[in-house]
């Protein structure tokens, strides 16, 4: 059945392949995007300006109902590099990390570690776990913590005038690093794509690519952007889009009755100076935030743009597989919150592209529900890798060759609650026992609670839920 499946993806490849000689093994290039929402116009967000994602959209598959499994960094990059689900905070990786120094034999390989293994080059650059060049220590750049052991070949971040990935992470224009509660939010200063971290996240992962394509060996390359992560600070060139633009209007903006995952947006009020203003009370202050927010994707876009050109031009783009993948999305107003750790669909829908020279319908959406942990047996299926039967995720190449399959379901969790999203109802559990249910199919803002109206569909979510949890990597 899989290799039906293969076959009916890469019809096209696989009779080229028997005409000629075997297809060679195919590349990885792992796109990921920090805090990104699926607020592209290739999802169908009119007044964003995406024009080389939405390239990659055309030629692949967009994934328009993928949900990651954890609504905030660490955490959800630990379920796409590993493929199981994990504990909820950002240590999330480094954890793991200790624990595979003490019982390597209890902890299941991750993705990369896994095409390492299997005879692939494996290279990280920028933020493609938690910490941008997958180092701990104060500075983020001790080359004995390492939160991705065995991984990579090399994990690099370049970090300029940022001096350290700490600085990188949360860094304003040239050099500035984050100072708690007096960074400003957000900046749109003069001068090249360099004056922000990621304009030599993008240039190292071109130079890295460029090496990988002349090599012998096939490469799983990921390259982990930035933006559109806190604080909102882009060259200026990418505001000029959204300077005159009419934003829609943020819906259901109301703060929701309790119970829910709502939370005060302590990362955006705490960490950053907003001089006295809130986005919550004062339009034209939310209006500046979602602009700057903007402009940050399309400064991410570009870097897609350049780094899918660097593709093209190495000659590898037809033997490569692209995944461009948002690590979870953010609240710009909805539900009342300026951020992400919340379980409502604002946090947990994010972007997820997968492209593969010669699939089929390249361009159709998928409204499957996926989650993040499918990322890892997908790839394996598509590149003919042993199957990682640890992974708590299912290949998505029946929705690659049939963009009308449907998916399954989505589990997420913060430190307070659990959830499940299926194609028509999500399910939220809180530790104190309350309950969230809303129906997707009558009101899609998850603003009404129907919960008590509806114990037998909370009773059956609830045992698919505790199912699927039963499989989380401690
Ligand atoms: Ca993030």
């Amino acid at each position: 059945m899989k290799k039906i499946r293969l076959i009916a993806l890469f019809i096209g490849l696989a009779l080229t392949a028997t005409a000629s000689h075997a297809a060679p093994q195919k590349n990885i290039l792992l796109l990921c995007i920090d805090d990104l929402r699926p607020e592209l116009k290739s999802f169908g967000a009119d007044y964003i300006q995406s024009p080389n994602i939405d390239r990659l959209a055309a030629t692949g598959r967009a994934f328009h109902h993928h949900y990651v499994n954890a609504p905030s960094c660490g955490p959800s990059r630990y379920t796409m590099l590993t493929g199981s689900y994990g504990p909820a905070g950002n240590q999330a990786l480094f954890q793991r990390a200790q624990k595979l120094a003490k019982h390597p034999e209890s902890v299941t390989p991750s993705m990369p570690e896994w095409f390492r293994k299997n005879g692939y080059t494996t290279v990280s650059v920028g933020k493609v776990s938690h910490h941008p060049g997958g180092r701990g220590g104060s500075d983020w750049n001790d080359d004995s913590k390492i939160e991705v052991p065995r991984a990579w070949d090399r994990h690099l971040m370049p970090c300029g005038e940022w001096q350290h990935p700490r600085g990188a992470m949360h860094g304003l224009s040239n050099g500035q690093t984050r100072v708690h509660g007096a960074t400003p939010a957000f900046e749109s200063a003069e001068g090249p794509d360099t004056i922000y971290p990621d304009g030599l996240i993008a240039r190292e992962g071109i130079a890295q690519l460029t090496q990988l394509a002349a090599a012998d060996k096939p490469f799983f390359l990921a390259i982990g952007l930035i933006k559109p992560h806190l604080p909102f600070g882009a060259p200026a060139a990418y505001m000029a889009p959204y300077k005159d633009v009419k934003l829609p209007p943020v819906p259901h903006p109301e703060k929701p009755a309790a119970p829910s995952t709502w939370h005060k947006s302590g990362e955006f009020f705490g960490q950053y100076n907003h001089h006295g203003m809130d986005p919550r009370t004062d339009a034209d202050y939310a209006d500046q935030v979602r602009r700057h927010y903007a402009a940050c994707v399309t400064y991410a876009d570009h870097h897609v743009g350049q780094i899918l050109a660097a593709l093209e031009k190495s000659g590898k783009a037809r033997d490569t597989i692209i995944v461009l993948w948002g690590d979870h999305g953010w609240h710009l107003g909805e539900h009342n919150i300026w951020g992400k750790h919340s379980l409502f669909e604002e946090s947990l829908r994010s972007p997820l592209i997968i492209s593969a020279h010669g699939m089929n319908q390249p361009g159709a959406k998928s409204d499957a529900v996926v989650e993040s942990t499918d990322i890892f047996p997908t790839l394996c299926e598509l590149t003919d890798l042993p199957e990682p039967e640890f992974s708590s995720g299912t290949s998505l190449t029946p929705q690659l060759a049939n963009p009308a399959t449907p998916g399954h379901t989505a589990i997420a969790y913060n430190g307070g609650a659990r959830t499940i999203r299926t194609a028509t109802h999500r399910l939220t559990l809180h530790n104190n026992g309350a309950v969230e249910l809303y129906d997707h199919s009558t009101t899609p803002g998850e603003t009404a609670n129907i919960a008590s109206q509806h114990p037998d569909i909370v009773a059956k979510l609830k045992q698919q839920l505790a199912k699927k949890l039963a499989r989380t990597t401690p």
